[in-house]
């Protein structure tokens, strides 16, 4: 991704996720804005119907979804602001991945995965993804999920757009600490 898209995706994360209210624009109760009010109700970047498909289409994470008429846009996952994905109940796969770092090993040994500022814990299907996403906070380390028991056990789970799995918490009971062996 180029800067500038890199930019304006960081600010319409921000924006869609956390802090509407920043450019006084209203969100429907699934998370969803409508785009042309972004472009007028924007300062920072001079927006346009194509610049925001172009975010969107080469996201990288695909952070967003614009919906079926085309007129409106959401934050696919990440939202600190209170409001219902409408996401269906799925079935997850046997095990899931969390990616974090061994800083927070101890912790999570004892308490599980909290979701902490988030509407949820995040786990993925690609170890890949777990790695870059540990990263972020100090060395990685890998976490595998027993989400087929959590699901027997009665937990729910749920899948974005973009391939993110999201659980409201992990208890200990369920998590293994593993080695990597992608690079
Ligand atoms: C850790 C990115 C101590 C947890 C990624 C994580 C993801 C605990 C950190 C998305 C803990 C929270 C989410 C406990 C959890 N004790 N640490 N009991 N329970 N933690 O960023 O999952 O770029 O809120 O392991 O791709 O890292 O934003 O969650 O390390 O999909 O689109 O607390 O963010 O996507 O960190 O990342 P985060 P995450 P975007």
């Amino acid at each position: 991704m180029d800067k500038e898209l890199t930019e304006i995706s960081k600010y319409l994360s921000y924006i869609l996720r956390h802090n509407p209210g920043e450019i006084g624009l209203k969100l429907d109760r699934n998370g969803w804005g409508e785009i042309d009010d972004i472009i007028s109700k924007t300062s920072r970047f001079t927006l346009s119907y194509e610049l925001i498909s172009v975010v969107v289409e080469t996201n990288d994470k695909q952070r967003f979804a614009i919906d079926e008429e085309g007129s409106k846009i959401r934050a696919n996952q990440g939202h600190s602001i209170d409001l219902e994905l409408d996401l269906p109940v799925r079935k997850p796969p046997e095990f899931l991945l969390h990616g974090t770092a061994e800083r927070f090993w101890s912790s999570i040994n004892g308490d599980g995965l909290n979701k902490g500022g988030r509407h949820h814990v995040h786990l993925t299907e690609a170890e890949s993804v777990a790695k870059s996403v540990g990263s972020r906070y100090g060395k990685p380390i890998l976490l595998r999920i027993n989400s087929l028991d959590m699901h027997a056990d009665g937990f729910s789970f749920y899948k974005t757009a973009n391939n993110v799995w999201l659980v409201e918490s992990v208890p200990p009971k369920y998590i293994n600490k593993i080695s990597f062996s992608v690079d």
